[in-house]
């Protein structure tokens, strides 16, 4: 027999209860917005940890939850993150990107300059784990990484979001200085770098931002 436990049934509701709750939860997360100028004002700990377990309930690979997720709070790391992207986005906005992707970027109005990396509260950088395994010390292959992480990553977003925090999922690429950085090991492979915080006073949202593909567009129904 594999090991088990009983099925713990999802707390009793009536359909109507059900899509309210649905209707409720996307009506709440349909008002996320990406920012990207935020200001210094404090966030506080405990919303960084509730955000991070939350992102740790995600689905993963054999449950091994191949990810770890570095908070970075400190002056110095927040601007040697800070030098190591725009070092590497000076390259991508130069031309390393081509010309198609730099077409694509240009509704959103990005560039080189992160400034904001060194002004918000928080940075969470993001790896995944090849090798790992569930307990302390294992040293087991991890499976579906990437896709553990991304899953895991969005609902670190969706608590920041419900708490009132603004982020941004920022990927320079590659990210590698990141390992540096934050002092982890070289199989650990940088996905993402969140910044968390309050949006500035004159922060912005590009209009394309707003276009969000219709339901009839993102599904079929067969
Ligand atoms: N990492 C760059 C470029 C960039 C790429 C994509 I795809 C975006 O959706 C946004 C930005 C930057 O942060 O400027």
């Amino acid at each position: 027999m594999p090991p088990s436990t009983a099925w713990r049934p999802y707390p009793q509701a009536s359909d109507a209860e059900r899509i309210a709750r649905a209707q409720d939860f996307y009506d709440h997360i349909a008002t996320r917005r990406t920012c990207r100028a935020f200001s210094d004002a404090p966030v506080p700990r405990e919303i960084i940890e509730a955000a991070i377990r939350a992102a740790g309930t995600a689905p993963s690979g054999a449950n091994h939850q191949p990810w770890h997720f570095a908070v970075v709070a400190s002056p110095e790391k927040k601007r040697a993150i800070r030098e190591g992207a725009e070092a590497e986005e000076r390259e991508f906005y130069a031309g390393k990107a081509g010309k198609e992707w730099l077409e694509a970027l240009a509704p959103l109005g990005t560039d080189e300059n992160k400034g904001y990396i060194e002004v918000a509260p928080w940075l969470i950088a993001i790896f995944g784990q090849r090798r790992g395994g569930l307990k302390p010390g294992d040293d087991r292959q991890n499976y579906y990484v990437t896709e553990s992480v991304g899953i895991a990553t969005g609902l670190l977003l969706a608590t920041l979001h419900a708490a009132g925090i603004a982020t941004l999922t920022h990927t320079p690429n590659p990210m590698r200085f990141l390992n540096d950085v934050c002092d982890r090991p070289a199989n650990e492979k940088p996905i993402m770098l969140v910044v968390a915080g309050h949006p500035a006073s004159d922060a912005t949202i590009p209009l394309h931002a707003l276009e969000k593909k219709p339901l009839d567009q993102i599904s079929s129904w067969i």
